[in-house]
């Protein structure tokens, strides 16, 4: 991974978000702890629709270092890019007839959502300084990490019974009444469950994840960032959402995980055919993958991302130049399999699969071919949330 996201790029966020620790507060910080961020190598906007997703979990990581402390008064500051926002937040811990609220700055509501929501009591007052490796608004789950990070966090304060699952759901939900957006499970579960060397098969539905071999090192995995902000908090998410769901509704089923294509046409506009079209074709699509993925079927899987990006594309208006441009210059190269944007859209990153010796060239031909300055990360598929130093008694 280029630069930050490695190994080492654990320890250098962790160094830096020690010494703000300290300066800040006084003293050493009792908890080390960081959550991923993930990239999503097929089945996208299939999770609020019960489908299924392949993620893998990122050596891109947000690390929260803290301790607890006394009476009720929690103090946190960030030290990653914070769009012109106050860095440092201080906020009571809720009480029933005062939960924590939605307010400025607008990164602090993730963490004032996951205390809202998280599963055990009594949490203690905590002072914490956050660092990310993750670029914010790239479509690389910085917000699902942060609110990972926090949970984690708290689970060294306070422990939890330590389902997964249920940290996770907690986790969505902080970003649903915090955040505003109304998104799926996928980016939470991953960053909670991820697993070294693996990518993730996770049904939506059952929430039962299968992990699928990914460590070959005949293959790169090669994530691009356009380097377009992309913001979920806008419009266009919820609205797709609510196109599925709308769909669901006139096919009289739960979710579309149980539609099929036949007869879609006649009984719905254009525009919900359109997006029922994108998510039942995408689901299909995605158990399919990762079927290829097991077998190594590589050619196989890299044409499956290619119909993904294209029906995200046309069918679902998730896209947008930039990203198509990405696809396009890469898929031009000898070595590549497949390549196609990933995460909710309207900029970010595209996600490509191609055989290591052809990495250099592959880079090479996107820089010359895209007019913005795109940023690369050669990664691999990483662990979930952990803790990297314990509480000192
Ligand atoms: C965003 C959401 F947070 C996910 O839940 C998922 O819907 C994704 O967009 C699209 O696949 O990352």
């Amino acid at each position: 991974m280029d630069g930050e996201g490695s190994a080492a790029g654990v320890g250098a966020l962790l160094a830096a978000a020690l010494r703000v620790y300290e300066r800040s507060y006084g003293g050493e910080a009792q908890v080390a702890v960081c959550a991923p961020g993930r990239v999503n190598l097929i089945g996208e906007h299939t999770d609020y629709n019960q489908g299924l997703v392949l993620p893998m979990a990122l050596p891109l990581v947000t690390v929260i270092v803290g301790s607890s402390t006394s009476g009720q008064s929690c103090s946190v500051e960030t030290i990653t890019d914070s769009a012109d926002e106050p860095r440092r937040v201080d906020f009571d811990l809720p009480t029933e007839s005062s939960p924590l609220t939605r307010g400025r700055p607008a990164w602090a509501n993730y963490v004032k959502g996951v205390v809202q929501h998280y599963r055990a009591q009594p949490l203690p007052a905590f002072k914490a300084v956050i660092a990310s490796s993750v670029p914010l608004g790239g479509g690389l789950s910085s917000s699902a990490s942060l609110e990972v990070a926090v949970y984690t966090f708290l689970q060294q304060l306070c422990p939890d019974d330590g389902d997964k699952v249920a940290k996770a759901v907690a986790c969505q939900q902080a970003e649903h009444t915090h955040a505003g957006v109304p998104c799926g499970i996928m980016d939470q579960f991953v960053s909670v469950l991820g697993k070294e060397g693996h990518a993730l098969l996770i049904d939506c539905r059952s929430l039962e994840a299968t992990p699928v071999p990914l460590a070959d090192p005949a293959l790169v995995i090669l994530i691009t960032n356009s380097n377009v902000r992309h913001s979920l908090t806008g419009s266009e998410y919820p609205s797709r959402r609510k196109q599925c769901e709308n769909a669901a509704a006139i096919l009289g089923k739960s979710s579309l995980r149980d539609a099929t294509m036949q007869n879609l046409e006649d009984r719905m506009d254009s525009v919900t055919y359109q997006r029922a079209h994108h998510v039942i074709e995408e689901i299909a699509r995605t158990a399919q993958a990762a079927d290829a993925l097991k077998r190594g079927a590589y050619a196989e899987f890299g044409r499956l991302m290619v119909e993904s990006h294209n029906s995200l594309r046309d069918l679902y208006e998730v896209s947008c130049p930039e990203l198509d441009v990405l696809v396009a210059a890469a898929m031009e190269v000898d070595g590549v399999f497949g390549s196609r944007m990933t995460g909710g859209g309207f900029g970010g990153c595209t996600v490509t699969l191609l055989q290591a010796d052809a990495t250099e060239r592959t880079i090479k031909h996107i820089q010359e071919k895209y007019s913005g300055r795109p940023t690369f990360y050669i990664t691999t598929p990483s662990e979930g949330a952990r803790v990297l130093s314990g509480m000192k008694s």
